[in-house]
């Protein structure tokens, strides 16, 4: 892969993410994105609205204004082939299989493997939190790979990161019973002071391990922000039986 360098890998170790600029045409990504602003104008299932998540932000009930307010198209693997032929692209599969250091590397369908969307007028602000929360593998050891469909800046909710978090190990008493940074501790204020924005544009790839700090405001602009989003995981690294993260056969990469 031409543009991915010995570098990128250290950088993704070392800080918990690292973003390939421009590695997907923009005529493509706009092919992508046409399908997703088809498949929210016909409200196509499954879709996680804004007031399921009752984050900060959300409308109160379906019957609120702005309650249909769409957050994520779900299962986008299963939605429409171009969005399978790119999680599963080579150029994605060879640098992940650089990134774990493995051969054999699977997509999961239980998390993310969606389009992320956030909505002018009712987005929700998405607090502090390391997505191996709710996931349930053998190992905290997942990789997130994340395709901007548009530009992606604070003014419209781009992710946040707070460098090498991936790497500390923080005790529960850091999180509230939702597993988000408690705001009332000096010690997680002073971790988020130190976020920086994940700024993207059109075709820019943010790839983020599973144990990295991160969050994201609220789109205070009037056009929607998309982005593609699908996590691997080593085929070494099993979803527990019985949990959320095993309800649906993960996807093996075949280069
Ligand atoms: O775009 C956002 O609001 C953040 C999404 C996110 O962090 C997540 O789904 O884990």
């Amino acid at each position: 892969m031409a543009n991915f360098l010995k570098r990128d890998r250290e950088a993704f170790w070392r800080d918990g993410f690292f973003i390939l600029r421009g590695l997907v045409p923009e005529k493509e990504c706009m092919g992508l994105r046409d399908i997703a602003q088809e498949h929210l104008a016909k409200q196509l299932a499954p879709i996680e609205y804004e007031v399921d998540v009752q984050y900060p932000g959300a409308p109160k009930n379906p019957d609120a204004e702005g309650g249909k307010t769409s957050r994520r198209l779900l299962q986008a693997f299963s939605r429409h082939k171009k969005f399978r032929d790119w999680a599963q692209a080579e150029q994605i599969g060879s640098i992940l299989k650089t990134l774990f250091g493995s051969a054999a590397i699977s997509l999961t369908q239980c998390h993310h493997n969606c389009i992320m969307t956030k909505q002018p007028g009712y987005s929700s602000e998405t607090l502090w939190h390391q997505d191996n929360r709710y996931w349930c593998f053998d190992e905290d050891n997942l990789i997130s790979v994340w395709l901007s469909l548009g530009i992606e800046e604070d003014e419209n909710g781009c992710l946040r990161v707070i460098k090498g978090s991936h790497r500390e190990k923080f005790g529960s008493d850091r999180f509230n019973e939702a597993q988000f940074l408690r705001a009332d501790l000096a010690a997680n204020n002073e971790l988020v002071q130190e976020s920086i924005p994940v700024e993207l544009a059109i075709g820019d790839v943010l790839f983020f391990h599973s144990r990295l700090l991160h969050a994201a405001g609220r789109n205070l602009t009037k056009e929607a922000k998309l982005s593609l989003v699908f996590t691997y995981h080593t085929e070494e690294n099993y979803p527990v039986a019985n949990t959320r993260s095993a309800r649906l056969p993960d996807i093996a990469l075949e280069y």
